[in-house]
């Protein structure tokens, strides 16, 4: 069974003003659709046919004994970008309420000071990657990893990402990578699917 495109959970237009129809349309029907088709390429006619796109990730993590960076690289930017997609909704971002709102002023003092973190790690990203809030032996924190590399590959739970690749941003933002991730914040986040994957 080949791996399918997921569909997006919204419109393409959706996120506008603040991700631009257009944008979406290349990330997603360009970008992701192409890790799709390299990852079934990669994996045709292999034992990897048969597994979940997570195991194929962890089988493929940097220093595992079968390990296939091309493989790896394809499966995590599929894994990545269906996750990234959850992680936004139309009329989304800007402070959470009830218990997300909790867990954030737990683990960081506030939810100011995990903006502060979430952002300087994402524009503190060099080149390309992702920005994270992931879960780690039941500990809140606040990750970034470069290119394809993921929290699934470092027994970490994600809860939340901002994609940094330029792709993610240069259309509607050219180099200001600061005010896309602040954007995201402040417009994008859908905290209910953070609180889902919190088991809230
Ligand atoms: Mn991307």
């Amino acid at each position: 069974m080949a791996f399918e495109l997921p569909k997006l959970p919204w419109a393409e237009d959706a996120l506008e003003p603040y991700t631009s129809a257009r944008t979406i349309s290349f990330h997603y029907g360009k970008h992701h659709k192409a890790y799709v088709d390299n990852l079934n390429k990669a994996i045709a006619g292999t034992s990897m046919e048969s597994l979940p796109l997570e195991d194929i990730v962890k089988a493929n993590a940097e220093g595992m004994p079968a390990a296939k960076g091309s493989v790896f690289n394809n499966a995590a930017q599929v894994w990545n970008h269906s996750f990234f997609w959850q992680c936004m909704k139309p009329g989304g971002g800007g402070q959470p309420v009830g218990p997300v709102a909790a867990n954030l002023a737990q683990a960081f003092g506030s939810y100011e000071q995990f903006v502060e973190q979430f952002k300087a790690a994402g524009v503190g990203r060099f080149g390309s990657g992702w920005a994270w809030l992931v879960s780690e032996g039941g500990m809140l924190k606040i990750v970034s990893t470069a290119n394809a590399d993921t929290p699934l590959a470092h027994g970490q739970v994600a809860l939340l990402t901002v994609d940094v690749w330029e792709h993610a941003y240069y259309l509607d933002y050219q180099n200001r990578r600061p005010d896309f991730v602040q954007t995201f914040i402040d417009h994008l986040i859908n905290w209910e699917f953070v609180a889902a994957n919190l088991g809230l």
